[in-house]
């Protein structure tokens, strides 16, 4: 053993060993083991400070244990924290209007994960099926697009073209139809369908490795659905809330989706918190009994999404995820390395992606950055998520880009 080993001993081993041993094996994290976490810094249990680059995938966008929020938290907590819907509470209503105002429509239903919040997208697009639309029992197709990520549930990964996700998890829902992300032309074929309720897509695909689609896709798909009677869900959850650089991403195409699904960053990463926005027409479909959930619009996760979505106004995060964005991508197509093929994202959801055929070389690389004080997660092993909180300043930016320049340039 190294002799500085011997004098300072890692804590995280006794860490990863219970995980190994009591939780089930469903994760492959870095050996990294936190336990503080402040705006964009985290620390691990050996007290050493990293940038945090993944942010809980995109869910920490106002960044760790955010004063205000925390706030909100603690002080409803000593209040009341959960009802059920069995009664009425006195943050829910508030709530209710204060996020449908934000984002324009006419309700929300409020739930708790991304899944979650996915799952009651699709049921409220197949009874809006059924009741509006006119389609006959039992019959509603939904379309996918492949290389999606919803989530984990049975009905989301019935959706799903990833094999890991899938593999000895059947039977799948029926009646899902699957076409080419980015391709408008299948999507005008697919919705020609009268039995189609909706089309579900990421504007960004995330899990995908930040994969952009050509502009104008999102205004096309959408008037598409318009012009076919098919529904347009965005699924948000990981590209709403200001990453991109606008509230939502579909904004920046002027798209209003006939439902947009939120989560993660709605809490601030605080709790589980998600949602689903829709006007009248599709969300009164929905009758006492037919859906919910016991911790659903609970008065804790109220008050804090509320907060969360003001600090995203407060501290402009808007223009500082699109300016710091741009300003980030221009700077690593700057690093001289045979090893990167492409910088891409927006705002600063963004992912380098590998020349490489090793399969082990991202996850090198990010153990690279680990040590060097910056967190990163290859996703498809040849890719790396780079999407730091949005509090992020300037300053750190520039940090961060010399600590990226020098794995590329000096340790590969
Ligand atoms: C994990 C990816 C990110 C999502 C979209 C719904 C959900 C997610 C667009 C479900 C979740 C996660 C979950 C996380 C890894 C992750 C992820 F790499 F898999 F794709 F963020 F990039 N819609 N995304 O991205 O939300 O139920 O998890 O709250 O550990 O699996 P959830």
């Amino acid at each position: 053993m190294a002799i500085l080993e011997d004098v300072r001993p890692s804590k995280a081993g006794k860490y990863i060993a219970l995980e190994d041993k009591y939780g089930a094996h469903n994760y492959h994290p870095l050996p990294v083991v936190l336990k503080k976490g402040r705006g964009v810094y985290v620390w691990d249990v050996d007290d050493k400070c990293y940038f945090d680059f993944l942010s809980a995938y995109s869910a920490v966008n106002q960044g760790h244990c955010h004063p205000k929020i925390i706030q909100a938290l603690t002080d409803q907590a000593q209040n009341l924290t959960l009802t059920s819907r069995a009664f009425y509470n006195s943050e829910l209503g508030p709530y209710e209007k204060f996020i449908c105002e934000f984002f324009g429509y006419d309700k929300v239903l409020p739930v708790n994960s991304g899944v979650e919040a996915v799952e009651t997208a699709l049921k409220l697009a197949r009874k809006w099926g059924y009741q509006v639309k006119g389609i006959a029992e039992n019959k509603a197709k939904i379309i996918f697009v492949e290389q999606n990520f919803h989530g984990r549930t049975l009905g989301v990964i019935s959706g799903s073209t990833d094999p890991e996700s899938r593999k000895e998890f059947g039977p799948f829902l029926p009646n899902i139809v699957v076409i080419p992300y980015n391709d408008t032309k299948a999507l005008a074929i697919a919705v020609e369908d009268p039995d189609v309720c909706a089309f579900i897509v990421e504007p960004i695909q995330g899990e995908a490795g930040v994969f952009v689609p050509d502009e104008g896709y999102l205004s096309k798909a959408f008037s598409l659905c318009k012009d076919a009677n098919v529904l347009f869900i965005a699924d948000e959850v990981q590209t709403g809330i200001a990453r991109t650089g606008k509230m939502l991403a579909c904004d920046h195409e002027n798209v209003r989706p006939d439902m947009v699904i939120l989560g993660k960053a709605l809490s601030g990463g605080v709790l589980p918190v998600s949602a689903v926005l829709a006007d009248n027409e599709v969300m009164m479909c929905i009758k006492p009994g037919e859906h919910g959930s016991t911790f659903g619009g609970n008065p804790l996760a109220c008050a804090v999404a509320t907060r969360a979505l003001q600090v995203i106004k407060e501290e402009n995060l808007e223009y500082n995820a699109q300016y710091l964005g741009n300003y980030f991508r221009q700077e690593l197509n700057k690093i001289n390395t045979s090893l990167i093929k492409q910088i891409r994202g927006k705002g600063l959801l963004n992912a380098i992606v590998l020349d490489t055929k090793d399969p082990n070389k991202g996850w090198d690389i990010c153990m690279k950055l680990a040590d060097r004080g910056l967190l990163a997660k290859p996703t498809h092993s040849y890719i790396i998520r780079l999407a730091p909180p949005l509090v992020i300043t300037k300053e750190q930016i520039d940090e961060c880009i010399t600590i990226i320049k020098t794995v590329f340039e000096k340790d590969f």
